[in-house]
């Protein structure tokens, strides 16, 4: 009896130790995720990334662009297909939410849908995502809208079409300038889209959330005012303390940099870099989460072993904004958070 009730003492000691875990480490979650845009929704983080596209290890060498890429994971993987969704009450401890969005409900993609942008409006959410398919040589997709009743899904495909489709968008030559779509909700209800790989473009959306309102903003990828460092693509739009920043990826191998502006609509004024380029990963996805009073930025690296361009893995850093609004310059780490938000009972 002594030894059952000793034995039984030790297990609970050990999920109450496992349950006070504060570091929750870089990666943040399990798996090869990449593209990470946190949001806040009902007081939980949520974080809708890209599920990665080739196994660790596998040889990408002579992927060169996303169109030549694309096209190999189809006749190789076959992958991407559907996202997967994560929440946490505490930045520490994250749930999994299996295949929120699936191409099994777009009738117009097989293959590939990518760093979606996820928003709350009209008692709904909106799920934004890029879904460029090559199929029998041909292009379909672009940006596409898929909505909710709950942030883990499922998600379905509001038009049976895409958004947002290549001939709609001319500014850029190359075919895969749609995608990575950052959705924004300002405060007066005005919903604002900006995507973009090359150019960054943006556009009003319609209360329904579903259409464009008006005409479709290009920016020019060398806009050296509005863009330090040129803009690759990867925009992200948010508004604090009455400023309103653009973070997105720059040049390639990409680094993270900012811009700031006095409305969602309006000229951008070039800041400066957020993250170098660290690591091996050609590429990088910012996003970033101001919530009760604390500050975090989330990213990729290909930092796991088998790591690569393609094969990619999430993270976080906490920072903190200098007095007149700046985002300091931030660095990969393993620690990534070091104490959870809010209240844990480890009971
Ligand atoms: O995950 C696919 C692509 O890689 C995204 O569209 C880019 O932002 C880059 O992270």
């Amino acid at each position: 009896m002594k030894n059952v009730v000793t034995v039984l003492g030790l297990m609970l000691f050990l999920v109450a130790c496992g349950d006070k875990k504060e570091f929750s480490g870089n990666p943040i979650v399990e798996g090869w995720y990449a593209d990470p845009e946190g949001v806040v929704f009902d007081n939980e983080y949520w974080i809708y990334p890209t599920l990665s596209d080739l196994p660790p290890g596998a040889d990408s060498t002579d992927f060169t662009g996303w169109q030549k890429e694309t096209r190999a994971i189809h006749q190789v993987y076959n992958i991407q297909t559907y996202m997967d969704a994560f929440s946490s009450k505490d930045m520490v401890h994250w749930t999994k939410h299996p295949k929120v969005l699936s191409v099994e409900n777009i009738k117009w993609l097989e293959f590939a849908l990518w760093a979606p942008s996820v928003v709350q409006a009209n008692g709904k959410y909106y799920l934004f995502f890029g879904g460029n398919d090559i199929q029998n040589d041909e292009q379909y997709g672009g940006i596409g809208v898929a909505v909710a009743d709950h942030p883990a899904g499922p998600f379905k495909d509001a038009l049976g079409r895409a958004l947002v489709t290549n001939d709609m968008t001319t500014y850029a030559k190359h075919s895969w300038d749609d995608l990575d779509p950052s959705v924004f909700v300002d405060d007066d209800g005005q919903a604002w889209l900006y995507w973009g790989n090359g150019v960054c473009y943006r556009a009003k959306l319609k209360d329904d959330m579903v259409s464009l309102d008006g005409e479709i903003e290009a920016i020019d990828r060398k806009d050296a005012s509005s863009f330090s460092g040129g803009f690759t693509e990867a925009p992200w739009i948010y508004k604090r303390q009455g400023r309103y920043y653009l973070v997105y990826a720059s040049g390639f191998p990409e680094s993270i940099h900012y811009s700031t502006a006095k409305s969602a609509g309006g000229k951008w004024t070039a800041q400066g870099v957020v993250m170098p380029t660290e690591k091996g990963s050609n590429t990088n996805h910012p996003g970033i989460v101001d919530f009760k009073g604390r500050s975090y930025f989330f990213y990729h690296n290909d930092a796991l072993p088998g790591g690569h361009s393609y094969c990619r893995s999430v993270c976080v850093e906490e920072f903190a904004y200098g007095s007149d609004g700046t985002i300091p310059e931030l660095h990969m780490t393993r620690e990534c958070v070091k104490q959870g938000v809010g209240t844990l009972n480890p009971y």
